[in-house]
Order: structure tokens, then sequence, then C-alpha cells
């Protein structure tokens, strides 16, 4: 069995709340390690990604906040991704904000021919620096990616795109920007909404994606935010949209994934223990990565 890699990134430059760089110690509290041990894995925590500081004024080269910093934490996220695959382990990446998958996608796209994405979030994460109503990178890591948006961001680790639109599927979305929507029309990018949800319910939903990625990709990386839940069963995120994703039918999509075999990274982003309850959302991610990571078939 494959070994795991845990890496932390106390990343809170790509928005503006405080508190999400804390978001790796509540998650190692709620006692991910030893609940990935239990189903048999060694398990290595290689610690934290050293993360820059907040500019004091603001920079003039673009209107992206904090785009110096959160482009210097990606190269070294891409870096330590990149070998933790080389080694043949899995990388098990936590946030942070949502911007780190700009360097974990740079890592562990080089390894794959044809990589799949799982966004699962209430946003699209699909702004560039020209539609970004926000400025903050954070909503920026998806288009980033595809190699759309600001060069610096797009040219982490010295290639792009890390992923084809065709092979992003995106879960739980219930809140795009315009120029988000556009997008997803102009590529053709495949989308459940919390309107697809509902009416095709989790299971199918997760039939399909699973199917497509069989199909056509030879790795599946899964970016899960936790506002792609309800803040009712996660609290504790900077950028809460009500009508989300259940605990129970996040339960099952990881179940469904841990059956199917697929998944060859994942990260898990945006808790923010600051604005949490009792450290329930950190608590939520690490049963989301147990289940992920087959609890039930054991
Ligand atoms: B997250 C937003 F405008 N779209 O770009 C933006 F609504 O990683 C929110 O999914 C982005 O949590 C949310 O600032 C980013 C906004
Ligand atoms: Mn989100
Ligand atoms: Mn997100
Ligand atoms: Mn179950």
């Amino acid at each position: 069995m494959k070994k795991i890699s845990i890496i932390g990134v106390p990343m809170d430059l790509g928005q503006t709340r405080r508190g999400v760089d804390m978001g790796p110690s509540a998650i190692r509290y709620a006692g991910v390690v030893e609940r990935l041990e239990n189903l048999n894995y060694e398990v290595e925590d290689i610690g934290d990604i050293e993360i820059g500081r907040a500019e004091r004024v603001p920079n003039t080269e673009s209107n992206l906040k904090n785009l110096k910093a959160v482009a210097e934490g990606s190269e070294k996220l891409a870096a330590v991704v990149d070998k933790v695959i080389q080694n043949g382990d899995f990388p098990l990446v936590l946030g942070g904000d949502h911007s780190i998958a700009i360097g974990t996608l740079a890592g562990v796209g080089k390894h794959y021919k044809n990589l799949g994405v799982i966004w699962y979030d209430a946003h699209g994460d699909l702004n560039t620096a020209d539609t970004s109503p926000s400025g903050n990178i954070h909503g920026m890591p998806l288009a980033a990616s595809m190699g759309l948006g600001h060069p610096t961001l797009t040219g982490i680790a010295g290639y792009n795109p890390k992923v084809k639109a065709e092979n992003i599927i995106i879960i739980g979305a219930r809140s795009l920007d315009e120029g988000e929507k556009e997008l997803i029309r102009e590529k053709g990018i495949k989308v459940y909404s919390m309107h697809e949800i509902d009416r095709l319910g989790m299971t199918r939903v997760m039939e399909e994606t699973i199917a497509y990625f069989k199909e056509n990709t030879d790795g599946v990386h899964l970016s899960l935010d936790l506002d792609g839940l309800d803040p009712h069963d996660a609290p504790g995120v900077g950028t809460p949209v009500i009508g989300g994703i259940s605990y129970r039918e996040s339960h099952l999509a990881m179940e469904m994934l841990a059956e199917a075999e697929i998944i060859t990274s994942a990260e898990f982003v945006e808790v923010n223990p600051i604005l949490d309850e009792k450290n329930k959302t950190a608590t939520v991610a690490v049963a989301l990565m147990g289940s992920l990571l087959g609890e039930k078939l054991k």
C-alpha cells in the first residue's frame, strides 16, 4: 500500500480573512495521522511549507493581492508535491486558502498526460485578474491551472496548463461570478451545481464523474474546498454559501471515489478554525479523508 505524505500549507494570503493559515494545525489536531494510520497506511507528516508575509503596501504590478508571496509559496509547494509523487507516495495537502491549489496542481500535473481534477466547491475559482471582483487569488486557482490569468500564477513550475478544461469536473457550485459563467460556457467545463446534485442525487453525479475519469484520464486530483459543504456541516470557512452539499452526501462521494480507486492526490482547503465551532470543520475534513482513503472498505 502507498505511503501517504501529509503537507501542511499555512496560507492565508489568497483572501482577506485571518485564521485560515491555522487550518493545517486544526486538521492535525482533529487526528488526521491517527485516522489514516488506523487504515494501515504508513503516514508521514512532512510539516508545513513556509509562507511569506502579507504585503503592507498593495503591489503596483496588478490588482492581485499578495501576488508575490502567493507565487513563492506555490513554487515551494509544487516542488514538495513533485518530490512526494516521484517517491511513489500519495500527497495529501492541508490548507490554507484555496490559492494553494495552484502549487499543488503544478506539482501533480507534471506526472500525468491527462490529469483529471475534481473541484468540490461552492465556487468555481475560475476568475482571472480581469474578471475577479475581489482581487483575492483563492478565487483564481482553477483558471490559473488551466493557463488563464496572470503569468506569474500560470507559470508556476515553468509549464502550463496543468490541467485541460475537458478534464475538470466542478461539484457543488452555487456561487459563480459572471466572468466564471462565461468561461464555463466557452470552455465547456462540466459542472454539477447544487441543482444537478438535487435532481440526480449524489450517487449518479459520482457515477458519471467516475466513469468519465476512468475513460479519459490517467490520474485524478481531488481539490476539496470545505465550503462545498453546507455551512451547517462545515461552518469554519471564510466564504460560506447556504444550500450546500451535506456531510452525508460528501461522505458517500468520498466512499465512491475510494471504491473506484481513481484518486491519485488530494487537498482539503479553506478550514478556518477562528470561524469554526469547536473544530467541527476540521473534524469533518478528517472524516472525509478517512472515507476517501478507504475507511469503509476495511
Ligand atoms: B474559494 C469570489 F467574488 N468568486 O473571486 C472571488 F464571490 O476558494 C469568491 O472557493 C471566491 O473559497 C471564493 O473573490 C474562493 C467572490
Ligand atoms: Mn469556495
Ligand atoms: Mn475554492
Ligand atoms: Mn459510510
